[in-house]
C-alpha cells in the first residue's frame, strides 16, 4: 500500500513570514506554501528548519505544507528547529559573558545539539584561549580561535559548520553577523549596518536560513540575550553540565542539586579544582533564576 505521505514531495523551511513558508524542495526549487488549518488545531507551528511534506501550488498559486516530519531539536528564542550545531562566539571585547555561553552550553545539551566554542577576534589577543580552555575542561567542546577580521581559523570554522544546520549564537558586538558573512562570503548585517537599519524602518528581522556551498546558516539576530530558562524543571539543569556527570550518585542526598547540600561530590571535586570553581558558581546563579522561573510559570 502507497500511502498520500510516501509520494509528496519533501522540503526544507527557510523562512515563514506572515503566514507563508518558503520552502526549499529536495528538486532544488523555492515554493512557497500556506500551512493547513489542522496544524493550528494540533497547535503546532511550522519552524524555519523544519522538514516537511507538502502539496506543490498550480501555476503562481502558492501550495500546501501537509506535514512536519519529527524534530532532532527545537529552539525557542528565536524559534528554529532542527539545528545541529550551535556556534557559541565570545571575544576579547566585549568582555566575555560567561554566564550566557554556560546557558547557551546548558540549552544546547538539553537539544541535543553540539556546541563549539569559537573565540573570534583572536588578532586582538591571541592569548586568550587559556582561560575558556580551563573553565570548560571536562567538557565534550570543541573551542577554535579564529578572526573574521584576518581570516584566521575561518577554514577549521567551515568545516565544522558543514554538516546540518548551524546558528551563530553569542552577546552583541563578538562578530557574530561578521563571521556569517565571511563564511557564507554574503554581506549580511554587521555591527555598523544594523545600528543604521535599527534608526530606519527594517527593524524587525526574520530568522531565515542561508543555504549556500554545502552550509546552512540561520542568519538570526536572537540568542544573544540572557533570559531565563523557561519550564526547566529545576533539577534538570545539573544535566547540561557535562563535568558534573562522573560525580553523579556519589553525593550523600539524591537527588542533590550540587548548591549547599552536605556531602556533595560536585562541590568537593570544585575544591579539588576538577572541576571549575567559576562554572560552579555560575551553574549555582543559573540554578537560582532557573527555580525562580519554575516558581513563577503559572502566574
Ligand atoms: N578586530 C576584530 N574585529 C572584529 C572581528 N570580527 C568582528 N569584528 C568587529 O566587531 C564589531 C561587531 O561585529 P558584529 O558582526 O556586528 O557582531 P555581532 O553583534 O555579534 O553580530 C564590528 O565592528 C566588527 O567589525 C575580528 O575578528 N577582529
Ligand atoms: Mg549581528
Ligand atoms: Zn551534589
Amino acid at each position: 500500500m502507497t500511502l498520500v505521505k510516501d509520494v509528496l514531495p519533501r522540503g526544507l523551511i527557510t523562512k515563514g513570514v506572515g503566514g507563508l513558508y518558503y520552502i526549499l524542495g529536495e528538486d532544488g526549487q523555492t515554493v512557497v506554501l500556506r500551512a493547513k488549518g489542522k496544524f493550528r488545531k494540533l497547535k503546532q507551528t511550522p519552524l524555519v528548519g523544519d522538514r516537511v511534506l507538502y502539496t506543490p501550488g498550480q501555476g503562481e498559486e502558492h501550495g500546501w505544507l501537509e506535514e512536519i516530519l519529527p524534530r532532532d531539536s527545537v529552539l525557542v528564542r528565536p524559534p528554529v528547529a532542527n539545528v545541529r550545531t550551535v556556534l557559541v562566539v565570545i571575544a576579547p571585547e566585549p568582555a566575555p559573558d560567561y554566564l550566557l555561553v554556560d546557558l547557551l552550553l546548558a540549552m544546547a545539551y538539553e537539544q541535543g545539539i553540539r556546541p563549539v566554542l569559537v573565540l573570534n577576534k583572536c588578532d586582538l589577543d591571541p592569548q586568550r584561549e587559556q582561560e575558556p580552555r580551563e573553565m570548560y575542561h571536562g567538557l565534550d567542546l570543541p573551542i577554535l580561535s579564529v578572526s573574521a577580521q584576518t581570516g584566521e581559523g575561518l577554514q577549521e570554522l567551515a568545516q565544522i559548520m558543514r554538516e546540518g544546520i548551524c546558528c551563530f549564537a553569542g552577546q552583541s558586538g563578538v562578530g557574530k553577523s561578521t563571521l556569517l558573512g565571511k563564511i557564507t562570503g554574503l554581506q549580511l548585517h554587521t555591527g555598523e549596518i544594523s545600528r543604521k537599519i535599527s534608526r530606519g524602518r527594517h527593524t524587525t528581522r526574520h530568522t531565515e536560513l542561508l543555504i549556500q556551498g554545502g552550509l546552512m546558516v540561520l542568519d538570526t539576530p536572537g540568542f544573544s540575550l540572557l533570559e531565563p530558562w523557561e519550564n526547566l524543571e529545576p533539577i534538570r539543569l545539573k544535566d547540561f553540565y557535562p563535568e558534573f556527570a562522573p560525580y553523579e550518585g556519589l553525593c550523600k542526598f539524591a537527588p542533590c542539586y550540587h548548591f549547599r547540600e552536605p556531602g556533595c561530590a560536585v562541590l568537593q571535586a570544585a575544591r579539588e579544582g576538577k572541576i571549575s570553581p567559576k562554572r560552579l558558581e555560575r551553574y549555582h546563579t543559573l540554578l537560582q533564576q532557573v527555580q525562580k522561573a519554575w516558581r513563577e510559570r503559572y502566574e
